[in-house]
């Protein structure tokens, strides 16, 4: 049986551990393989994966998946035949050293960040040869033209099973979210709302609070959820409770298990995001998607959001291409979004209903015709092997 080693380190936030997660499952789910992974934060791993526990340096979760707190204790272990880097994370120097002492030498690989932006086409697959050990290191990078997107062979069933039971209790989706207590507002625009701290939220907050229809706002436990509260200048709100301002009623939600985090995105018209996973499922759910990119050092993240908005947009009439640009970098770059808001729920609810709808859906059907991410670095791992 082929041994995958798969290390993660966490920087901040839940998305190195959210996709390294979603890699290692989906691999244990579809292939005859003993897959270990390695990952420095248990207690982030813990939060999305509730099944993993801290109380265990090494614990084996099914008999094809083991997860192990890779701490500075580390010691070297007979290593893998693939072995993965997430995110350029640096592997420990003895297991380096393991990986070139092996009769054949794994196939390692370095799992990039996704993005959409030309170079990363030419940089798909590249072999880089270590300066001093007999090993090449492969660079694969998720992406719409490169080496595809997270998905579960199941995803799409899932949603669409959710769909029919939902519907089929008269819409009480939203009741899901909501303690007993919360008034369920029948005609409200559902919006989830999943961000870093953003100064421009209270612009948004403020013309929701105001708008022609009422708007209930999702949102997480974490910063935006922090902000929104200081914004109205209440107490933070517990999960399942909700505040009510003018049209917009917001309602703090648990954080929940990232097998249930695609059931919100589902259930919500609108859904704003974040880093890297939510993006990626939030585009997969066929919902209309506002996106906030990771800042990165000297904007660097403003290429990727322009290389990415240029893709995602191109099929959008060009009135609606241009609002769902502007609506992306006023709210990326912290700015009023009094203004744009207003354009783009004229265009979303009025002058064109339809267009934002539709064209998420078609995103959507466009990213499942690709090759999903898992099969394809299965298969290039193959291809090294041989
Ligand atoms: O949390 P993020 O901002 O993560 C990251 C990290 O900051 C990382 O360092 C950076 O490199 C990367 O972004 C680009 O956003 P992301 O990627 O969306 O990860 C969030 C994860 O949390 C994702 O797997 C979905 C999950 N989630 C839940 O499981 N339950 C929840 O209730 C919510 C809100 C999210």
């Amino acid at each position: 049986m082929q041994h995958w080693d798969i290390f993660c380190k966490v920087i901040d936030n839940y998305g190195d551990a959210g996709v390294c997660w979603r890699l290692v499952s989906q691999l244990a789910q579809r292939y005859p393989l003993k897959i270990r992974l390695w990952i420095d934060d248990l207690a982030c791993l813990a939060k999305l994966a509730p099944e993993v526990s801290l109380e265990h340096a090494m614990q084996a979760l099914s008999p094809h998946l083991e997860v192990h707190h890779w701490d500075a204790s580390f010691t070297p272990t007979y290593p893998g035949d693939i072995v993965i880097e997430a995110f350029a994370c640096d592997l420990p120097p003895c297991y380096l050293l393991a990986m070139a002492h092996r009769k054949i030498a794994p196939v390692w690989i370095n799992l990039e960040y996704l993005s959409a932006e030309d170079w990363v086409n030419h940089c798909h697959g590249l072999a880089s040869p270590h300066p001093e050990l007999p090993l090449t290191k492969y660079f694969f990078f998720p992406g719409y033209t490169t080496g595809g997107l997270l998905r579960e062979t199941d995803l799409r069933e899932r949603q669409q099973n959710w769909y029919q039971q939902h519907t089929s209790l008269n819409n009480t989706s939203s009741s899901n979210w909501f303690s007993p207590t919360t008034p369920i507002v029948s005609d409200a625009i559902k919006i989830s709302l999943f961000s870093y701290d953003n100064p421009a939220l209270p612009s948004l907050l403020t013309a929701w609070s105001k708008s022609p229809a009422p708007i209930h706002c999702l949102i997480p436990t974490g910063q935006a959820l922090d902000q929104a509260c200081f914004f109205f200048g209440i107490a933070p709100l517990s999960p399942k409770h909700t505040h009510h301002h003018g049209t917009l009623y917001l309602t703090a939600l648990p954080f929940v298990a990232q097998t249930h985090y695609d059931a919100l995105l589902w259930d919500c018209d609108l859904n704003f995001v974040r880093g890297e996973d939510s993006f990626v499922r939030a585009q997969l759910a066929g919902q209309p998607m506002v996106w906030h990119i990771y800042p990165q050092q000297e904007k660097a993240h403003l290429n990727k959001l322009t290389a990415f908005l240029q893709h995602y947009t191109q099929a959008m009439p060009p009135a609606l291409q241009q609002a769902v640009k502007q609506l992306h970098f006023c709210w990326n770059q912290g700015q009023d979004c009094t203004e744009i808001w207003a354009i783009y729920w004229d265009l979303w609810q009025k002058s064109m209903p339809l267009a934002l709808r539709q064209h998420a859906h078609q995103w959507a059907n466009q990213l499942y015709a690709q090759t999903d991410l898992t099969s394809q670095l299965y298969n290039f791992a193959q291809e090294k092997c041989t």
